[in-house]
């Protein structure tokens, strides 16, 4: 099998890139990754004999319609996918989410190839923590920022090429993940990071929004189960009944660092901000049989956090310039 995976050389795209050269010998890899401040070479340094690599856009028409004709199916991970960013600058997210997601679709529908679109639960907007209902497969689309409102675009776009065209895709929306080679922009590397640096914590408005954590490695173990025996044109929600407060996720990193509970500090909430989170993944379980592996939140975060420690020199030279953008946003410690 030839497979082309976008955005390889970001968070989630590298972490499946390297479980599929591992798990599946006989699987031919193709990335194809415009290399943006997201984008990191080295998180393919482990398997980059492997591999093919192709410094490109997904926007580019004519290098998608090439690469595209040369495999049997698409995984489209790449994306702009920091909230925060989305805020200050929204053009982007415009550009790469809904247009380049076109420009895949038009490339598989020309080549008659199949195709996965990854996607996240914050195209269902979010609920009230209260609510006894989480999202599914029926949840109507109510996307708070230009950057969910953007996955939404490009989730609608899939629909109707699947519909009107015949496009042979699936669509899987998944929670918050973490693992990794995640970069330090996002919430838990940021304070992971700052620790490491002797920096407190910093936690927007009051902390107690919920976020649904699955680790990179069960969302991309589902992915390969959706890819193989999902069904044309459905969609899989991806999660793993891992909901935590941001505040309590704080704490336990502290904890992990030896620091008291109340040593982070309290910065200017995000606008907007998405109160909760929730995935009902039972349509996953059931017709695919899928099951995650890592149903203990504390061991996979230190397991993440002995990474970060182990790993400085590859995330060290993004460290400074995430963090001046944060202040030239705005953010200051209330
Ligand atoms: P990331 O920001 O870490 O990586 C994105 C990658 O895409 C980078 O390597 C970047 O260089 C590449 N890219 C960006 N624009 C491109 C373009 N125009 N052409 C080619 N490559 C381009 O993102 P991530 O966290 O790994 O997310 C991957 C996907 O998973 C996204 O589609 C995101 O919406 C989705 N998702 C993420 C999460 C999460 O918690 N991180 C949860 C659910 C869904
Ligand atoms: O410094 C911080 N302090 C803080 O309290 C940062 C960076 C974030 N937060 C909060 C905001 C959120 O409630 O932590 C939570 C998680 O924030 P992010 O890591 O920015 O993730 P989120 O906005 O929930 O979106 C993520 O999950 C869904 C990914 O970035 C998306 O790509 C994915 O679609």
């Amino acid at each position: 099998m030839r497979l082309l995976v976008t955005g390889g050389a970001g968070f989630i795209g590298a972490n499946f890139v390297h479980q599929t050269v591992t798990q599946r010998p006989g699987v031919h890899v193709t990335v194809l990754d415009k290399l943006t401040y997201a984008g990191n070479r080295a998180s393919l340094d482990p398997v980059a004999e492997r591999i093919e690599f192709v410094h490109g856009d997904i926007a580019d028409t004519a290098l998608v319609d090439r690469l595209v004709g040369g495999v049997d199916a698409v995984v489209h991970f790449a994306a702009e996918s920091h909230n925060d960013n989305s805020l200050a600058d929204p053009w982007p997210f415009v550009q790469t989410n809904i247009v380049g997601t076109y420009s895949l679709l038009q490339a598989v529908r020309r080549h008659q190839v199949r195709y996965h679109h990854i996607s996240t639960d914050e195209v269902y907007g979010d609920l009230e923590l209260d609510d006894p209902k989480a999202f599914d497969e029926s949840t109507p689309y109510n996307p708070s920022s230009p950057y969910s409102a953007s996955k939404a675009s490009s989730d609608m776009l899939v629909r109707a090429w699947v519909r009107s065209f015949g496009v042979r895709a699936t669509i899987s929306n998944c929670s918050n993940n973490y693992g990794p080679y995640q970069h330090v922009e996002k919430f838990i590397p940021r304070q992971i990071t700052n620790l490491i640096d002797g920096v407190r914590p910093r936690l927007y408005g009051s902390g107690h929004q919920v976020r649904d954590w699955i680790h990179v490695e069960d969302h991309n173990s589902a992915v390969w189960e959706i890819l193989e025996r999902g069904r044309i044109g459905q969609t899989y929600l991806i999660g793993a009944d891992g909901e935590r407060d941001n505040r309590s996720v704080v704490e336990l990193i502290l904890a992990a660092f030896g620091r008291s509970p109340d040593d982070f500090d309290h910065v200017t909430d995000r606008p907007g901000h998405d109160l909760r989170y929730a995935i009902d993944a039972s349509l996953l379980r059931t017709e695919l049989g899928w099951e995650p592996r890592y149903r203990d939140f504390r061991q996979g975060l230190d397991a993440t956090i002995g990474w970060y420690r182990d790993n400085e020199s590859w995330w060290r030279p993004q460290k400074a310039a995430t963090e001046s953008a944060y202040v030239a946003a705005g953010e200051r410690v209330l």
